[in-house]
């Protein structure tokens, strides 16, 4: 990585702690992504984005804001980025995928809170993330009980907008989700001090659609066998969409698509054909957390996809792009938005659907439901996922795990041995 500790400074981060970071991770990068064989000549580009992650793309963001643009961190799939890229600011993901910032979330957090909470908020209070600096706002959302008490800490130090989830999805809370984009539309304006007009939400719309369709060409190849992407590519391109430029992130997983395709055609896989397939379910999987996959994909099978919200959550579903006025624009929005399944909804069988959905579509021969330690909802909609798939003969395991190495050796026993029950 260039040197980039001028600027760090500027953000007034905590440099030395955030060197030790910077030390280990191209290790872990290297251990775990660039040992693999036979990857796609385009997966170069998520490479390079790796290796400047805190360089890049935080002097993109930081350029904007000399500009006079605002950037806006978010922690959840149901915020609609929309509002802001119409507005003329950036909307940025915020969560934390490391063990390296849970220390500092645990001096302001209970130990017992789920390692994405902790480590986002660590990340914010230890002064060591760059993008955690930058954002000039947060926003939150009313999903979990320890998101919601998060958002109450991280307030004291950085303007925090929450918007408030519906739980359910009757019709009346679809409605209920469009006032809550329109309170958000005015907190934007008067934050961005632009208006959102019917055209500049219509660029914007289109602007993240195309990125979404984008991912979901990256995805479909995923349905072949032999598999032409690994697991573990699939999941950076992800992660990194969280956080890139929409337009630049659409053109990159296009090109992955294209070659991809062609691999497809040419019969050409990362795996050997008839590598047993597993789909991934459960929590998301904030960059660098690349724990399962790696372990999954050195135990003789391959991810070919994953429901949740590092996978196809993030893509599947667009937003109606024919609408007339802003208000349908901004029921449009509500519609896409509420066709997510986080198991914070009650009940939550639209996830269960998806879930046997994509084990066919992508020929699982297996799914692992993964749990992050201390996520209730999660740990209790697990119940529901395994009764649905054993129903329909579909192999299921449940792990629940951390950021830490610990359970690794564990973990790799249990995934190994499931593996080999698939036959
Ligand atoms: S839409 S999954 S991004 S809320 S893992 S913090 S739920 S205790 S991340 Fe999530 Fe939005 Fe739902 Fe997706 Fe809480 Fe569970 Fe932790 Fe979680």
């Amino acid at each position: 990585m260039a040197d980039y500790h001028e600027m760090w400074e500027s953000l007034g981060m905590d440099v030395k702690a955030h060197d030790q970071l910077c030390a280990v991770l191209p290790t872990a990068f290297g251990d775990t992504y660039l040992s693999q064989e036979n990857r796609p000549e385009n997966m170069a580009y998520y490479d390079f984005v790796v290796s400047e992650i805190h360089g890049v793309r935080p002097a993109e963001l930081i350029e904007h804001q000399k500009a006079g643009g605002k950037v806006l961190g978010t922690f959840c799939l149901y915020v609609p980025d929309e509002i802001v890229f119409a507005a003329g600011g950036i909307a940025t993901g915020l969560c934390g995928g490391s063990q390296f910032w849970v220390p500092d979330g645990e001096k302001v957090l209970p130990k017992n809170t789920c390692p994405l909470i902790k480590a986002s908020v660590g990340a914010r209070v230890g002064r060591t993330c760059p993008f955690f600096r930058i954002a000039d706002m947060y926003v939150g959302e009313t999903t979990c009980d320890g998101k919601k008490k998060a958002w109450e800490v991280l307030a004291e130090d950085v303007p925090v907008h929450v918007m408030d989830m519906p739980q359910m999805k009757r019709p009346q809370d679809v409605q209920k989700w469009i006032g809550e984009i329109g309170i958000f539309r005015d907190v934007v304006e008067k934050f961005t001090g632009n208006k959102v007009t019917k055209e500049n939400l219509q660029a914007a719309i289109v602007l993240l659609n195309e990125k979404r369709r984008a991912l979901a060409r990256v995805f479909a190849c995923r349905k072949a066998d032999p598999v032409p992407l690994s697991g573990k590519d699939a999941l950076l391109m992800m992660q990194i969409a969280f956080y890139d430029d929409p337009g630049r992130c659409a053109e990159m997983a296009n090109k992955l698509a294209d070659e991809l395709e062609q691999r497809i055609r040419d019969g050409h896989g990362v795996f050997a054909k008839g590598t047993k397939r597993i789909l991934v379910t459960g929590t998301p999987m904030a960059i660098p957390n690349w724990k399962l996959h790696h372990l999954i994909e050195t135990s003789g099978a391959v991810v070919v996809c994953e429901e949740c919200c590092t996978g196809t959550r993030y893509f599947e579903n667009l937003v109606a792009e024919d609408c007339q006025t802003i208000e349908e624009q901004f029921s449009a929005l509500a519609k896409r938005y509420m066709k997510n399944n986080c198991a914070c909804f009650t009940p939550n069988q639209g996830r269960i659907d998806d879930i046997l959905r994509l084990a066919k579509e992508y020929k699982a021969d297996g799914v692992i439901d993964v749990n992050l330690k201390f996520c209730t909802l999660y740990d209790m909609e697990g119940r529901d996922v395994e009764r649905a798939l054993k129903k329909e003969g579909i192999p299921v395991l449940g792990l629940e795990t951390d950021y830490t190495d610990t359970d690794a050796e564990q973990l790799r026993t249990r995934i190994g041995a499931f593996v080999e029950m698939l036959g």
